[in-house]
């Protein structure tokens, strides 16, 4: 870690931009030698404000695991960010446009883990610790101006753009399917907008799941029992607009609807 950079300070400014909808610039504009652990610390400390308010922390997302993400963001390897409870929004609930700064949506499928998982585990021990998963949509906010940073440690440090997020109610076992082969469609207004397979998502969404414990080992934290993961989107994001109704369907997973107003 850097030891000029003051993790508390960079945090504070990133959770008053997004308190007050206000974009910044990025942060490696001013600190060019933000390195991923500063980032990493810095999304911690900003949790942690976020804590200290009443929030609870419920799971953590992956992002940048799909090629389709990574060329429109134009960065090459996966990251994760933590998700609270303030940030879900009920099925079929309302997204308020003007509560964020420039939202976009992007189709996931989530899981939900029974055991906790720690380093390096295989896809069965990752099956074995799920309780269930099922169709899912994230809303990205980027704090940073028009949602545009250039670095890695920009985003983590932003954690990872993360903003609101939807859970389908329909949980399924995770081995009953092939989760490899899931088509998922996202329409607006009955429109699709974005389609992929599953397996866009890191060729397994199982393996997102694989990747966040070793990001996580690598800090030397574990994945805890009773998290919600997001793997990351299938797709490239859809920039929300007020009326907009956003449905994704995950084959054998179902439907999961959002509007934003
Ligand atoms: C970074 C977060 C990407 C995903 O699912 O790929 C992400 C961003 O797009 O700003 O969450």
């Amino acid at each position: 870690m850097t030891a000029t950079v003051d993790h508390q300070e960079l945090a504070r400014a990133l959770d008053a931009a997004r308190l007050e909808r206000r974009e910044v610039a990025p942060l490696t504009r001013e600190v060019p030698q933000l390195s991923l652990p500063d980032a990493y610390a810095i999304q911690e400390a900003g949790i942690r404000l976020r804590l200290s308010r009443g929030e609870r922390v419920v799971g953590l997302k992956m992002g940048l695991t799909s090629e389709a993400k990574r060329r429109q963001m134009n960065l090459d390897s996966p990251v994760y960010g933590v998700l609270t409870d303030r940030m879900q929004v009920p099925a079929d609930g309302v997204v308020r446009l003007s509560e964020g700064i420039h939202p976009k949506i992007e189709p996931e499928i989530a899981f939900r883990i029974g055991r906790e998982l720690k380093g390096k585990v295989t896809r069965d021990e990752a099956l074995d610790a799920c309780v269930s998963v099922f169709a899912a949509m994230e809303i990205l906010d980027s704090r940073y101006r028009d949602f545009k940073y250039f670095s890695l440690p920009d985003v983590v440090a932003d954690n990872s753009s993360s903003s609101l997020f939807v859970l389908g109610t329909a949980e399924h076992p995770p081995r009953a399917m092939d989760l490899t082969r899931l088509e998922m469609k996202m329409s607006v207004n009955g429109e699709v907008v974005q389609a992929a397979r599953s397996d866009a998502i890191s060729g397994d969404p199982v393996v997102s799941l694989l990747q966040l414990c070793e990001l996580l080992a690598e800090r030397g934290q574990v994945l805890p029992a009773g998290s919600i993961v997001l793997a990351g989107a299938a797709t490239a994001a859809h920039m929300l607009k007020p009326g907009d109704r956003v449905q994704l369907t995950v084959e054998g997973l179902g439907s999961v609807a959002v509007s934003a107003a």
